[in-house]
């Protein structure tokens, strides 16, 4: 379906759906990832961020149509798993929702937005980056992040063109993510001339990888690409090195984390990785600020992102002065908003526009920014940061387009 019949489709929805406040002012939004499982603490991390901005919208005592709100996030825990999804999407649902933060797993997030457009509930992921999610054409799904086929041709061209390597080997976990993105390195690396070896395949799940390690150390590569989250890539890592393989680890964002760090120790150093955004340290100083207060931790990945995906939900009811989805809905799509992750505003896909992507690499035991690509062209992270605001990151303002 075309996302603007599928506009029109949902605005039907949801004329018939009533104001998504109950009688006592409350309005409850979806927030849904993995809690529990290898990573827990990436899905924490997105809970987090949602949840710091409902508790500034309720500390500014919002009123809307007159009334007084109370803004209530309920988080569910898909595990990562498909089929979870669903039946949480569904719970939410029937919750009456006026909109769902996530998922984070674009595994999870694309069978998810089917059940959520039928219900005429917008969704806003800030973390998942298979493409498909936004080219079902579903008018309330959005996402605040980059997509894959931005990450990949990313990181890439950085690792051709940095580190040269003259055949690369490709595993991935088998999930829409880690296939997806795997998929889009190897076309990218086979249009610059790399070689690529065949596929190797695991599982999000996956501890030992020691035979598709060993298979691959006989083909000796320069590069090994790994598709999957930072649970199954540190181990994949760790093993790597123990095996004797010296070839350049490289990562998408799911592995682009210091818990690389934590599950592999010294092999981690030196890996390359992606990030679908700007890093969480270049956020603004406001949400870091009141992320370390709130939680004593710094953020980990993409809780900027899930923060300023719900205060874009709450803007779009502010901005009409309405409960109603069929009046906010549509203010989401040509919203403008300065977030903490700077200027978000859609494209005719649901898309941030102009999304960024980050390349890291491991120094010290921590992930450290490198370049930043943006808009076709890349930019030393130095330069980079000098286009943002002196603050560094946003001022978490919204200004109407
Ligand atoms: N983007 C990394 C992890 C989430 C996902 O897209 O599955």
């Amino acid at each position: 379906m075309e996302r603007s019949a599928s506009f029109l489709a949902l605005l039907a929805v949801a004329l018939v759906v009533a104001a998504c406040s109950r009688d006592d002012g409350s309005i409850r939004i979806g927030h849904v990832a993995p809690l529990t499982g290898g990573i827990a603490h990436l899905g924490k991390d997105n809970e987090n961020g949602a949840r710091l901005a409902i508790e500034e919208a309720n500390a500014a005592k919002l009123k809307l149509g007159g009334k007084l709100v109370k803004f209530t996030l309920l988080t569910e825990d898909d595990q990562a798993d498909p089929k979870v999804g669903t039946t949480v999407a569904q719970k939410l649902v029937d919750a009456k929702v006026a909109g769902v933060i996530g998922h984070l797993n674009s595994g999870t997030s694309i069978p998810a937005s089917s059940i959520y457009n039928r219900a005429g509930v917008p969704m806003i992921s800030g973390s998942a980056t298979n493409p498909k999610f936004t080219e079902q054409g579903f008018a309330g799904v959005f996402r605040v992040v980059g997509r894959d086929d931005q990450q990949g041709p990313a990181i890439a061209s950085y690792l051709a063109s940095e580190r040269k390597p003259k055949v690369v080997a490709l595993i991935d976990d088998a999930t829409a993510y880690g296939e997806g993105l795997a998929n889009e390195v190897e076309k990218t690396l086979k249009l610059l001339g790399v070689q690529v070896l065949a596929r190797e395949k695991g599982s999000d799940k996956t501890a030992d990888w020691k035979a598709v390690l060993t298979k691959i150390k006989g083909q000796n590569p320069d590069a090994v690409f790994y598709g999957g989250m930072d649970a199954t890539a540190g181990p994949l890592i760790k093993q790597g090195r123990e095996l004797g393989i010296k070839a350049v680890f490289t990562f998408g964002d799911g592995a682009c984390t210091d818990k690389m760090k934590e599950l592999a120790g010294e092999a981690a150093e030196g890996l390359l990785c992606s990030q679908a955004g700007i890093p969480p340290q270049a956020a603004s100083k406001k949400f870091l600020n009141a992320y370390k207060a709130r939680f004593n931790a710094d953020p980990i990945l993409y809780a900027p992102f899930t923060y300023d995906a719900t205060n874009l939900l709450i803007e779009a009811m502010k901005k009409v002065n309405s409960t109603n989805p069929a009046k906010y809905l549509p203010e989401l799509q040509r919203i403008s908003y300065n977030g903490s992750t700077g200027r978000i505003e859609f494209d005719d896909k649901g898309d941030r526009k102009d999304a960024e992507i980050t390349i890291f690499s491991m120094k010290t035991g921590k992930i450290a920014p490198i370049a930043v690509v943006k808009a076709g062209r890349t930019l030393d992270y130095e330069q980079f940061l000098k286009t943002m605001t002196p603050a560094g990151g946003a001022d978490d303002t919204a200004t109407a387009k």
